[in-house]
């Protein structure tokens, strides 16, 4: 089980806090943030995971953007949503000031893997929600760098909840779909 409660005031936190932004498809990011939050949802309660657990992840899943994409702050979280909340986003937000995509992939990895399961997943999630039909404007080599980038997500913090690395497994698998060889 998890609060309905908690749900709808991370949720409304969120809305207000993305405001106008838009999804690389051009949707309200919210689009973004309720679909990350629907796949970690259904693998909290098909993994059963108590009510503190799943409020965890939830609570990440909403929120695992605002640090990085709008000027809330992790001080901000941690006086309102507690400390594990705000030491989880601010795992899944990548360090900007390391200077290639990779490093700040990796290193946002390493520290998530410091970081409780239900944290983990919420980068499952947010990995399996961007495996759908890749931007227009991305050449192959792009769609294929996506694609092992997914692997390597997968393969770190895969252990987090089964349910989920199958899902992402799954995905990459069909990704092949979009690759021209
Ligand atoms: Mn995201």
């Amino acid at each position: 089980m998890f609060s309905q409660e908690n749900y709808i005031e991370v949720l409304e936190f969120a809305t207000i806090a993305h405001g106008e932004q838009k999804t690389p498809k051009g949707y309200p990011y919210l689009a973004h943030i309720t679909s990350v939050a629907m796949e970690v949802i259904n693998a909290c309660e098909k993994s059963n995971l108590d009510e503190k657990k799943a409020d965890l992840a939830i609570s990440c899943a909403l929120l695992h953007d605002v640090i990085e994409d709008t000027n809330i702050t992790y001080d901000e979280l941690y006086v309102k949503f507690g400390e594990d909340v705000a030491n989880g986003v601010e795992a899944l937000t990548k360090d900007k000031t390391l200077s290639s995509k990779q490093e700040q992939m990796r290193d946002s990895i390493e520290r998530l893997l410091t970081q409780p399961y239900e944290v983990q997943m919420v980068k499952l999630a947010d990995r399996i929600t961007n495996l759908g039909t890749p931007p227009k404007h991305w050449d192959n080599k792009k769609i294929k760098d996506y694609q092992k980038e997914a692997s390597f997500i997968l393969s770190c913090l895969g252990n987090s909840n089964i349910y989920l690395s199958n899902r992402l497994k799954e995905k990459i698998e069909n990704y092949n779909n979009f690759i021209k060889e």
